[in-house]
């Protein structure tokens, strides 16, 4: 008999600007989120206003970083992603590696950030750091997406596919 055992997540995935300028770069990180069997339940390209940028890093606010940060995240397109796994959040993460990019260097070369990012601010990618977080952040890039909705109705619908069975 088969039963399920998995219950999927969704995390907000962003390719920064910088990487998006360089299309092997972006490339590289797309196949990442593939490799990784991740659900992309949505997907888009789109531009940030300075001030969009500041709202989304207000925590950042007063930081010596938030400034650059803020013109940098406006500078270019982005490609976000709202993506589904089991502990999305987490694993995208962990695929992304360190904030700083020498720590990612040293400590996790075959991470996005260790193996593609550039600075302490242009490195690559963005992922949410908590369920609250990814549910504001999702609907920050997307406001037409439900998320409650996609847990009620979609995440349901995945159960009964082959990726979330095991042989009991
Ligand atoms: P994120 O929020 O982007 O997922 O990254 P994080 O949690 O790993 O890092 P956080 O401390 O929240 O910082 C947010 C973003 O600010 C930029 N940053 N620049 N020293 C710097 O120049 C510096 N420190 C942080 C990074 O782009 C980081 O992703
Ligand atoms: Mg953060």
């Amino acid at each position: 008999t088969l039963r399920w055992t998995r219950s999927l997540q969704l995390t907000l995935a962003v390719i920064k600007p910088d990487a998006v300028a360089h299309p092997i770069i972006s490339e590289a990180v797309h196949q990442k989120i593939l490799n990784n069997n991740f659900l992309i339940v949505k997907s888009k390209e789109l531009k940030w206003r300075i001030d969009e940028s500041q709202n989304f890093y207000h925590e950042h606010q007063g930081r010596f970083f938030y400034q650059r940060l803020a013109e940098f995240m406006s500078s270019g397109p982005m490609r976000a992603y709202i993506l589904a796994h089991e502990d999305a959040i987490q694993l995208w993460r962990k695929l992304m590696g360190p904030t700083k990019v020498f720590k990612a260097r040293i400590d996790a070369p075959e991470t996005v950030r260790g193996e593609l990012g550039l600075t302490d601010t242009r490195n690559t990618t963005h992922g949410s750091d908590s369920v609250d977080s990814a549910c504001r952040e999702i609907s920050f890039f997307f406001p037409d997406f439900n998320v409650s909705r996609w847990y009620e109705k979609e995440e349901p619908l995945y159960r009964t596919g082959p990726l979330c069975y095991d042989e009991e």
